[in-house]
């Protein structure tokens, strides 16, 4: 072996992080392909259509989930140089937009990548949505026989996120301890028939928040557990819904303050800025309660050590 071919083999990382997102419109014109998609290749209506664009168009045109993705790939990286330098590439994969989960599956092997750990961007692990990860991902390295993919399912209970939701409600203590709030912690809802078979979903999001209240000192009278954001596809969805349970509690439990945290996201996305920021406040306004929200992990520091602890632990 040459010294070039000698040095080259030592610098290119040979283990890869493939964080893996849903994935946004980057602009209007990518509603539709992306809607379709999401909708497993069925063209949404018109009706459908139109509605998913006007939220993107209430929050400002498109979701900042795609940059902070890419903040998320840069921390990790930064802090897996710092610790492992020379180990790990970072790169990120969506389910639903280009770059796919596949492609960037196929690049990181053509980069001469021989070992791949996949995080869902969903710390609770269901087969309805982080094993649809996994299987992309898998589907891709199919071409690729010798590549080691390490599947990584749920991580919610990892100590730095949990910290990252329990101090932000340690720290409103004066206000969760008053009897006129509550909090709701809640999570994407899913098709009611995915939990009656099987799913781990609910009992992970359910374990998750009263971990966390637990953690923040909160009675179990202090916060609630609720759902949200359930498609528009005519099934029955997981309830309860948050947005009528902040109604029952205003307006029949004299309830004034709500403190939404939506710990069944990392990134402030659609889901967020419209179903919480806009919609759920206004429900709770229009009643004359008030709405305080958790921030998101995002690209936190404390979100960057989740991630580097989970794909640390999972060698
Ligand atoms: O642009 C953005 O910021 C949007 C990001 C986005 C995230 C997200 C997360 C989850 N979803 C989950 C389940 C479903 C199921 C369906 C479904 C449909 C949509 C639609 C949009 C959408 N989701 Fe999503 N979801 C995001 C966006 N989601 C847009 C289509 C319009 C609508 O129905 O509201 C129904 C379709 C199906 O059967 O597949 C189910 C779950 C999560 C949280 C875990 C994760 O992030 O993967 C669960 C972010």
């Amino acid at each position: 072996m040459t010294s070039e071919n000698s040095n080259n083999a030592t610098s290119a990382p040979k283990k890869a992080v493939l964080l893996m997102a849903y994935g946004t419109p980057y602009k209007t014109e990518d509603i539709m392909d992306y809607y379709t998609n999401i909708r497993h290749g069925h063209k949404p209506s018109e009706k459908l259509y139109n509605d998913l664009a006007r939220r993107y168009k209430m929050i400002g045109g498109t979701s900042p989930l795609a940059k902070l993705t890419d903040n998320q790939v840069s921390g990790l990286q930064a802090a897996l140089d710092r610790d492992h330098p020379g180990e790990y590439v970072v790169r990120k994969g969506f389910k639903y937009i280009h770059p796919f989960i596949g492609d960037s599956v196929d690049e990181l092997v053509d980069s001469g990548v021989t070992e791949i750990y996949g995080i869902p961007m969903a710390p609770q692990y269901s087969v309805y949505t982080a094993e649809k990860d996994h299987v992309q991902a898998q589907e891709a390295l199919k071409k690729h026989p010798g590549v080691v993919y390490h599947p990584i399912r749920s991580w919610w209970a990892d100590k730095n996120l949990m910290k990252f939701w329990s101090d932000q409600l340690i720290a409103m203590k004066d206000l969760t301890d008053r009897t006129d709030t509550k909090v709701i912690l809640s999570a994407h809802s899913l098709p009611k028939h995915v939990i009656v078979d099987g799913d781990p979903y609910y009992d992970e999001v359910v374990g998750n928040s009263k971990a966390v209240a637990k953690q923040a000192g909160l009675r179990d009278d202090q916060f609630v557990i609720a759902w949200q954001s359930a498609g528009r596809t005519g099934e029955e969805w997981i309830g309860p819904d948050f947005k009528e349970t902040a109604k029952d509690l205003i307006a029949n439990q004299g309830i004034k303050t709500i403190i939404s945290g939506s710990l069944g996201f990392i990134v402030d996305n659609l889901e967020i800025l419209d179903d919480v920021d806009i919609e759920l406040k206004d429900e709770i306004e229009a009643l004359g309660g008030q709405l305080r929200r958790l921030q998101m992990p995002n690209d936190d520091s404390l979100l960057i050590a989740a991630l580097e602890d989970t794909v640390l632990a999972a060698k």
